[in-house]
Order: C-alpha cells, then structure tokens, then sequence
C-alpha cells in the first residue's frame, strides 16, 4: 500500500491534507507531520494542510491555510485520522480528484480510492510516521514532520499509556527521536493550560458525578463555560481527569454545547462503549467515542446504558 500511495502522491501538483471536525493532537499532528514532509520532500509541488479552528491548540500547531473553493479543483486529498465523510473538516474535499484516507478509527466509511486504516494502532500518526518512515528508506524525517507526528502520538496515547500501545508505537517514538526531537519539550506544549482553564479544571473535577464504583461522569453546562468565558474546544481535555479513579471502568464528559444539547466524549478501560455510541449516532474507538447532539432525554439514557455495561 505505501507503494500505491507514493505513486499516487507524485502524480498530483497539488496535494492538500484535510483532519477531523475540532482537530485533535493525533489529527493536527498527523497532518502537519505529512505537511512538512511533503513539503520537504517535493518542494515544488503545491502542499496545504485545511480545517477548522482549533482554539484549544492554539500556539503548538500552525493555523490552517485559507484556500478559495476553486483552489480545492484538481488536487490530491490526503485525509487523516477521520473516519467518515461528515467528520472531514473542510466541505470542499468533494471538488478534489482523489482521496486517500489514513486513519485509525474503527472502518465504517472507506471514502478514499486508497484506504490505509489500521482501527488496532494506537494513534493515526503512528500509521503516517510508519508510511513515511518506509517511503524514507529508515532515514531520519526532517525535523517538523518528526515534531508533529510525535505530538500526534503522545497526544492519542495520554503519553503511552492507552491499551493499544504496543511495541510498534515505541518503535516509532524511537525512530522519530533519530530527528533529534526533544519529547519532553513536546509533552509540556501538550499538557499545559492557561490558568483560567486550569482553574475551570479544579471546579469541574468538584462536581463530577460518580454513579457506581465503575461508572462516573462529568457534565459541563454553558452556563459553567460562559462564567469562565470557555468555549467547547478548551474544555474537551476534561474527560481525561477521570481516566485515574481506582475501580473506574466507563467514564464519560458530557458538554452542553448548545442551550439543551450535548456532545458526549465516552472513554474505558478494556470495555466496549463504540457499541453503544454507535446507537446514538457516534462512534470511535472500542475504548474512547464520541456522541453529538444529545438532548437532555437521550444523555439520560445513555448514562443508563453506560451504568449497565460498567458492571
Ligand atoms: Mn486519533
């Protein structure tokens, strides 16, 4: 497959590379990894990494370029760590010529005529760096691609320490190290947060909901985000504060994002939630997914369903 896709990729002048909706450090990295390698690497073709804002990144990756829709017409798309159409960040993929899609969540839509998707890996920048480590013969990637895919994975994986993590992640960590990257430099830019969302993280934490031994959740209203003048975006990382609590096994964050609507982010340890995400129109990961558009009624049931698969 790395072959087909290099070939593809030196056919096409112009080559632009699309993430998720609300980009993530695994979308951001992984696209900003194969930005600057194909930057590097083919200097004389057109390269643009595409989406939307992303406020709670805002100063670790560059901003996305600001193309016209004619702009799209003729191009490569090389999409990255999203798994269906309605996720991809950026409509106008539908005016380019082809698409390959690179992604690690579980296959539900195999939107690209080159589908390089692997739902077992850790994170999708694990998958690019291996792709383009084998299209560099071993060698070193240039520094920036090294930089963001290794953000791409430390970021997915909480810093190596989700289930899939296995011997091929750290092989990867060990061959983006060889662009003489500085891990703990990156982790920090990752893990550090303004004050005032440091703070909004302290008074969350004090009102999470703890149904069972096994099961909590944390719910946020806009009311909580507009007094501390947040928005969605910044606060999404709070699903995480859970992941430590002993005897936990279904966790979830629910944001109101609208007046009465929520977007739920579900993670585990070792159970599968994708399949009830999935009955609400979301889906993922086994162990981490995500849910939109809940009302009040719907988030109730869900909790009830996650309740019951805790057990
Ligand atoms: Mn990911």
């Amino acid at each position: 497959m790395t072959e087909s896709i290099i070939n593809l990729v030196e056919e096409y002048d112009k080559i632009i590379i699309f993430r998720h909706l609300e980009g993530d450090g695994d979308a951001l990295g992984s696209q900003w990894g194969l930005y600057y390698f194909l930057k590097d690497k083919y200097p004389h073709k057109e390269i643009y990494a595409v989406g939307d804002e992303t406020k709670g990144y805002a100063g670790v990756y560059p901003e996305p370029h600001d193309l016209s829709e004619g702009q799209y017409k003729g191009a490569l798309a090389i999409i990255v760590d999203t798994a269906n159409q309605e996720r991809i960040s950026g409509k106008f993929y539908v005016h380019t010529d082809k698409i390959i899609k690179i992604d690690h969540h579980l296959p539900v839509d195999n939107y690209g005529v080159i589908n390089l998707v692997d739902e077992k890996r850790s994170s999708c920048a694990e998958i690019v760096t291996e792709l383009l480590k084998a299209w560099s013969n071993d060698q070193a990637l240039v520094y920036e691609a090294a930089y963001n895919l290794y953000s791409g994975i430390a970021s997915d994986t909480q810093g190596f320490s989700i289930s899939s993590v296995n011997s091929k992640t750290f092989m990867m960590a060990a061959y983006l190290m060889e662009s003489e990257i500085n891990p703990s430099e990156i982790s920090q830019k990752l893990r550090q947060v303004d004050l005032q969302v440091f703070k909004f993280q302290a008074y969350a934490t004090s009102k999470i909901t703890y149904v069972s031994d096994s099961f909590a959740y944390l719910e946020i209203s806009q009311a909580d985000l507009s007094e501390y003048n947040l928005d969605v975006q910044e606060v999404k990382f709070l699903v995480n504060v859970m992941r430590p609590i002993k005897g936990l096994k279904v966790w979830g964050l629910f944001i109101e994002v609208e007046p009465e609507l929520y977007s739920g982010s579900l993670r585990s340890h070792g159970i599968n939630i994708n399949a009830i995400a999935s009955l609400y129109g979301g889906g993922g990961h086994l162990q981490a997914s995500g849910v939109k558009n809940l009302t009040p009624v719907s988030k109730a049931d869900i909790i009830n369903d996650l309740l019951a698969v805790s057990k």
